[in-house]
C-alpha cells in the first residue's frame, strides 16, 4: 500500500485520502498512490460510490514542480485522470486550500466537485510558462465556457469557492469546514438519490457558444498588450480553442503537443526557477534556522516623505502600529495626508473598504517628538542620503531607544557599518533598503553589517515575510546589490548615448528585453536630480567621476518627470516619455566638447552592454560575497527592477546563454579604448575554465 494515499471505506463510500506534505503535490508516488486506489475503489464491493480528500493544509496543490527537470515517470497525470473518469462508481472530490493545476485538473476528471467555502481553485501552470497539460484545457471549458476558461487559463488567477460554484467548476460549497465529514455526507447523497457517473468530457452544452464566435481571435489580440513577450499564454488560447474545434481524445493529444512545447521553452525554466528562487531566498545559508527572531510589536519610521510614508504603509497594512516621526508639523501633516491618498485611492478601485482605510490610517501615530520611539522594537530611518544626517539621526536612537530595539536604515548606497559606527549597538544595526514606491514594490534588499547579529538578520528576514515583502539578506557595500549593478547599466546606458545611440533607442532595446522601463525612462521617474548629487558627492569626496551630459539636464533643472522634462519631455499630467530634440542637440554639443565621432550602433550591441556589464558586476559580488548565491541576485532583479521572471534573472540568464559568450563579450569590450570598467571579473573567467555554471555556486 502506498504510504502517501490510502484507501478506506465508511459504509458505502471508499475513501482515497492522499496525504503527501507541504501541499500534496503529484509526486510519483502520489500518481502511483491514487491509480492503485482507485483501483481498490472499483474493486470493493461494498463501495457504491468513492471520494477522494487530502489531508493537510491543502487539496492537490498541482504537479510536483520539482519533478519538472527528472526524466519523466509512470503513471503519467493523464491516465491517473483518466482513471478516475472511467469510474463504474461515481467519484466525489472534496476540495480545501487551494485547487491548483493538476489538482483541479484530477478535480475535473471525478464527476462530483465539492468544495468549503474557503478553498480556492486556479490552473496557474501560465505562471509557470505552461498551460494545464492534463486535460484542464479541455475539461474546463465544458464546465465554464470558452471566455471564463480563457480568462482563467492565461491569467493563473485563482477562484474563491463561491465563484467556482457560480461558473459550474465545483457543485456545491459546503457549509462547515469539515472537509472530511462534508465530502462523506455529499458522497452518501450520490448513492441515495442515485447520482450517475458524470464525466465532464461528456459535457458538451457550453462548448457550443463558443464554436462559431471569434472569442479566440479577441483574446489573442489582448495578449498581444498583456503578454507580448510570452510564450505560453498564446499556446493556452490554442489548447483551450482545441477543445471547440476537435473531439475531446483529438482536443487531449493537441494539448499534449502543446504543453510538451512549453515543457521544453527557456521561458518555462526561467518562471520555475522564479518561482523556487523566491522561497529559497529566505532559507539564507549560514543562519541557522532554529535562530531566535525578536518580537516587533510597534515600529518607528523617521521621515514622513515617498519612502518613509510608504515603508509605514506596509507595516500598518498588516495591523503593526506605526510611530510615523518628522522634523517639522507641515511635513508630517504632508506626509500622513499622502498616506491617506494612497489608501483612499485603493478604496476608490475597490481593494480597500472606508472602515479599513480608517483602521489603518488609525495604526500610524504622527510625532516630532525623538521620546515617542522609547517603546519601539523596531526603527527604520528614511530620510535623505546624506551620511552626516543619518549619522545624528543613529546617535540619538541609540539614546532614545530601547536595549534590544532595532535599528535599521532605508539608505539605497551608504555605509550601513559607518551608519552603525555612531551607535553603541552596532550589532542591532541594519539596512532595510525598500524600493519605490515602498507599499508596492515586493523587494526588501535586508543589509547586513560587519557587526550586525544573527538575531537581528534573521528577524528582519521574518518581518519582510510579515509585510508581504520579498526579503534579500545582502552584504554592505556601495549600492549593495541591486542598486550597484544597476549604476553600472546605467553608465554603460550613459556611454553608448554618448558614442552615438538615442536614448530612446537604448531604452527600446531594454523594453523589447522585457524591462517595464528602460534606463532613461527609470531615471526620469526616479528623477535625474538624485544621480547628479550622488555623482557631486561622489566627485566631493574626490572621486574620479567623468562629467556626462545628464549632469547638463540636471544643471538645466531637467530633473525628469517631476519637471515634466528630463531626458525625454512629458505632457502636463502624463508620464509617456517623448523623445527631445533639445535632448539630442545638447548630446551632439557635449560630444563636440568631448571630441567624440559619434557611430551608428546596433541593438545586439546595447543590449550585451546594458546586460554583460551587470552580470560581470553580479559576478564580482558573489565573490566578495556581498550576495551569498547566484539565486539572490536573480531575485533581487527580479522583484526590485522588473527584470522579467521568463528570463530568471540576470544570472540566470547569463547561465542560459552560456557564460563562455558572455565573458567573449565582456573581453571585446575591455579591450575597446576606455573600456577599463570591462575588466573580467576573476570568478566569471575561472567558471568558464572550469565548465560551470553561476547555479552551481
Ligand atoms: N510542487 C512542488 N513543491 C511545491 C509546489 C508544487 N506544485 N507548490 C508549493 N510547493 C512547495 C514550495 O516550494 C514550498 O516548499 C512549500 O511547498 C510551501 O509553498 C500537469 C504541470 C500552493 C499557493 O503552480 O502557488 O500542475 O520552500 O511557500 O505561500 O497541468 O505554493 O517549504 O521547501 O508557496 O502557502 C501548478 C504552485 C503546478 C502551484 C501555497 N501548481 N504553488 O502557497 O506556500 S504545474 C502551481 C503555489 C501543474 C499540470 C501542471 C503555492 C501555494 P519549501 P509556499 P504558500
Amino acid at each position: 500500500m502506498s504510504e502517501v494515499v490510502s484507501y478506506s471505506r465508511k459504509g458505502q463510500v471508499g475513501i482515497i485520502s492522499v496525504n503527501y506534505p507541504p501541499v500534496n503535490a503529484l509526486g510519483q508516488a502520489v500518481r502511483s498512490g491514487l491509480l492503485e486506489a482507485v483501483k481498490q475503489g472499483q474493486a470493493d464491493d461494498e463501495a457504491e460510490a468513492l471520494l477522494l480528500v487530502c489531508e493537510g493544509r491543502t487539496f492537490i496543490a498541482g504537479a510536483d514542480i520539482r519533478e519538472f527537470s527528472k526524466p519523466r515517470q509512470e503513471p503519467s497525470l493523464p491516465d491517473v485522470i483518466e482513471a478516475f473518469e472511467n469510474s463504474t462508481k461515481p467519484i466525489i472530490v472534496a476540495l480545501h486550500g487551494t485547487a491548483l493545476g493538476g489538482g483541479l485538473e484530477l478535480a475535473m476528471g471525478c464527476h462530483y466537485r465539492v468544495a468549503l467555502p474557503s478553498a480556492k481553485v486556479g490552473l496557474p501552470e501560465v505562471k509557470l510558462g505552461l498551460l494545464p497539460g492534463a486535460g484542464g484545457t479541455q475539461r474546463l471549458p465544458r464546465l465554464c465556457g470558452a471566455q471564463k476558461a480563457l480568462e482563467m487559463i492565461t491569467s493563473g488567477d485563482f477562484l474563491s469557492a463561491s465563484e467556482a460554484l457560480e461558473h459550474g467548476i465545483v457543485d456545491a460549497v459546503t457549509e462547515s469546514s469539515d472537509i472530511a465529514a462534508e465530502g462523506l455526507a455529499y458522497a452518501e447523497q450520490a448513492i441515495t438519490k442515485g447520482w450517475p457517473v458524470r464525466r465532464v468530457r461528456d459535457l458538451e452544452g457550453k462548448l457550443e457558444t463558443g464554436r462559431d464566435s471569434d472569442v479566440f481571435e479577441q483574446f489573442r489580440t489582448t495578449l498581444q498588450q498583456r503578454a507580448r513577450n510570452l510564450f505560453s499564454p498564446f499556446k493556452c488560447v490554442d489548447a483551450v480553442e482545441a477543445a471547440f474545434q476537435l473531439p475531446f481524445e483529438e482536443g487531449l493529444k493537441r494539448e499534449r503537443e502543446l504543453f510538451l512545447a512549453c515543457m521544453e521553452s527557456p521561458q518555462r525554466a526561467g518562471l520555475v526557477h522564479a518561482f523556487f528562487s523566491e522561497r529559497d531566498v529566505a532559507k539564507v545559508p549560514d543562519l541557522p534556522t532554529d535562530t531566535p527572531v525578536r518580537d516587533i510589536q510597534r515600529v518607528g519610521i523617521i521621515g514622513a516623505g515617498t519612502m518613509g510614508g510608504g515603508i509605514a504603509m506596509n507595516f500598518a497594512n498588516v495591523g503593526i502600529p506605526v510611530c510615523l516621526l518628522e522634523a517639522q508639523q507641515e511635513a508630517l501633516d504632508r506626509g500622513i495626508a499622502m498616506i491617506r491618498q494612497n489608501y483612499e485611492n485603493s478604496a476608490r478601485k475597490g481593494r480597500l473598504t472606508t472602515t479599513q482605510v480608517e483602521e489603518r490610517m488609525a495604526l500610524i501615530e504622527p510625532t516630532l517628538s525623538y521620546s515617542a520611539l522609547a517603546d519601539v522594537d523596531l526603527v527604520i530611518e528614511a530620510v535623505f542620503e546624506d551620511m552626516a544626517i543619518k549619522k545624528q539621526i543613529f546617535s540619538r536612537l541609540d539614546e532614545v531607544c530601547k536595549p534590544g530595539a532595532i535599528l535599521a536604515s532605508n539608505t539605497s548606497t551608504l555605509s550601513i557599518d559607518e551608519i552603525a559606527s555612531t551607535t553603541r549597538r552596532p550589532e542591532d544595526v541594519v539596512g532595510m533598503h525598500f524600493f519605490s514606491p515602498a507599499n508596492v514594490m515586493k523587494l526588501l534588499e535586508n543589509v547586513r553589517g560587519e557587526k550586525t547579529s544573527d538575531e537581528v538578520k534573521a528577524t528582519v528576514m521574518a518581518i519582510a515575510k510579515r509585510i508581504k515583502k520579498v526579503g534579500v539578506l545582502v552584504g554592505n557595500c556601495y549600492g549593495f546589490v541591486g542598486n550597484r549593478m544597476l549604476h553600472r547599466r546605467g553608465a554603460e546606458a550613459i556611454q553608448l548615448v554618448n558614442d552615438g545611440a538615442t536614448p530612446q533607442q537604448v531604452d527600446k532595446v531594454l523594453t523589447d528585453f522585457g524591462f517595464p522601463m528602460g534606463q532613461f525612462a527609470m531615471s526620469d521617474l526616479a528623477g535625474i536630480d538624485v544621480g547628479y548629487r550622488i555623482r557631486q558627492e561622489r566627485r566631493k569626496a574626490g572621486e574620479e567621476v567623468p562629467p556626462t551630459w545628464m549632469d547638463k539636464l540636471a544643471e538645466q533643472g531637467r530633473f525628469g518627470q517631476k519637471t515634466q522634462a528630463g531626458t525625454y519631455r512629458y505632457k502636463e499630467g502624463s508620464r509617456k516619455p517623448i523623445p527631445d530634440p533639445e535632448v539630442e542637440a545638447l548630446i551632439r554639443q557635449f560630444r563636440e566638447e568631448q571630441g567624440i565621432t559619434a557611430r551608428a550602433i546596433d541593438d545586439q550591441e546595447i543590449l550585451e552592454r546594458c546586460l554583460y556589464v551587470m552580470i560581470n558586476e553580479g559576478a564580482k559580488i558573489l565573490e566578495e560575497g556581498i550576495a551569498t548565491r547566484a539565486l539572490d541576485i536573480d531575485i533581487t532583479w527580479i522583484y526590485g527592477y522588473g527584470f522579467p521572471a521568463y528570463r530568471g534573472g540576470p544570472m540566470f540568464w547569463a547561465d542560459q546563454q552560456g557564460l563562455e559568450q558572455i565573458l567573449d563579450g565582456i573581453r571585446r569590450f575591455h579591450a575597446q579604448p576606455g573600456g577599463e570598467q570591462w575588466r573580467p571579473a576573476p570568478l566569471l573567467e575561472r567558471l568558464v575554465a572550469e565548465g560551470k555554471r553561476f547555479a552551481e555556486l
